[in-house]
């Protein structure tokens, strides 16, 4: 068949919510583009055990300690589905890695902030898996097969990390007067990266408009934005905490929230790798992969040993 006519059925299986599978033709780009957001989604994952994994030994309690550590082995099986999923597009585990390693792949900002106090946790879990899952319940419709159905498993864990979050915060917000500060002062520093994680405007966003397109994203960068801050604008309330913003306020007529100016410069320095922990979270990276490699050598070795005995028994 011809490249057009090819390229036709294509884009009518897109239209027609048909979703693409791995053996399915499909343009060059479309596969690099979902390989490009599955690849840096899982790195996302795996870099974003960082922040948090800091906090496991100084929990305040046995159960919080306990709920932080199964939060953290959930973001690792998140990474492990996604990354899978982009393997079935013909990239291997190793040249992802690889490509994160070398800083030729991005992963949220957001991992990029330091975590400072214990309702950081908190802040994590309601703000920035907040924000993870207005994107992420979006992506349960996105047309590549074997990334939707990993976003509809991470989704129902995100629910929880969220409300977990949440409740960090809550029970925070009806503590001490110096429990409400830190509650306070976590909202304020993690408000304005959280909002960073939707991307650039849509009017600066390079890929949204091919993106939408293919259904690859069924809203825009903007449009998630609104959704998170009208959600999160109403939740605070709960908290008896406001968000950093003077110029958040309803709007009666467009029926959601006007906000404030996000800061650009900040987004993109941190994107490019100037953020404040930028070259802290890549070297914990590198240096877990290579603390790990007597172990994939050993599990390697097993696996051949183990083919080798069963191609013998075979024959
Ligand atoms: N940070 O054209 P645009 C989690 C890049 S983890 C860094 O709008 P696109 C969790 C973008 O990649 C869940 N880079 O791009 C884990 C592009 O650069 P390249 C994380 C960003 O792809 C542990 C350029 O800017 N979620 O929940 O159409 C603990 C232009 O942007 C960012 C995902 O990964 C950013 N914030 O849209 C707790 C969601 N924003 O690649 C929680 C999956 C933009 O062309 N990804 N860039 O060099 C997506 O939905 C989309 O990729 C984005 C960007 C909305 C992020």
């Amino acid at each position: 068949m011809e490249l057009k006519n090819l390229e036709q059925l294509f884009q009518q299986k897109i239209n027609d919510d048909i979703k693409i599978e791995p053996k399915d033709w499909m343009p060059d780009a479309y596969r690099k583009t979902n390989i490009r957001q599955i690849s840096q989604h899982a790195h996302s994952e795996i870099v974003g055990m960082l922040p948090e994994g800091n906090w496991i030994t100084r929990a305040p309690s046995l159960k919080r300690k306990a709920i932080l550590l199964a939060k953290v082995q959930d973001e690792a099986g998140h990474g492990l589905y996604l990354y899978s999923a982009a393997e079935t597009l013909g990239i291997s585990r190793e040249e992802m890695i690889d490509q994160l390693h070398t800083g030729k792949a991005k992963y949220s900002s957001i991992f990029n902030y330091p975590t400072l106090t214990w309702a950081d946790m908190g802040a994590i879990g309601w703000l920035v898996d907040g924000a993870a899952i207005i994107n992420q319940i979006m992506l349960c419709r996105t047309s590549y097969g074997p990334y939707s159905r990993a976003m509809i498993r991470i989704c129902k864990e995100e629910s929880f990390h969220q409300r977990q979050g949440f409740e960090i915060l809550w029970v925070l917000s009806q503590g001490t007067e110096e429990q409400k500060a830190m509650c306070q002062d976590a909202i304020n520093r993690w408000w304005w990266p959280s909002l960073m994680m939707f991307g650039p405007k849509d009017s600066d966003s390079p890929n949204t408009g091919q993106s939408m397109q293919w259904k690859i994203k069924i809203k825009t960068n903007d449009e998630l934005r609104q959704q998170f801050v009208d959600m999160i604008a109403e939740q605070v309330k709960v908290l008896g905490m406001t968000l950093p913003d003077p110029y958040l306020q309803w709007d009666e007529k467009k029926l959601h929230y006007h906000f404030g100016e996000i800061n650009w410069e900040e987004f993109w320095n941190v994107v490019n790798g100037n953020g404040p922990c930028n070259k802290q979270r890549l070297h914990a990276r590198k240096k877990a992969h290579e603390d790990g490699l007597w172990v994939r050598e050993a599990a390697a070795a097993y696996a051949a040993k183990r083919n080798n005995k069963s191609s013998k028994v075979v024959a």
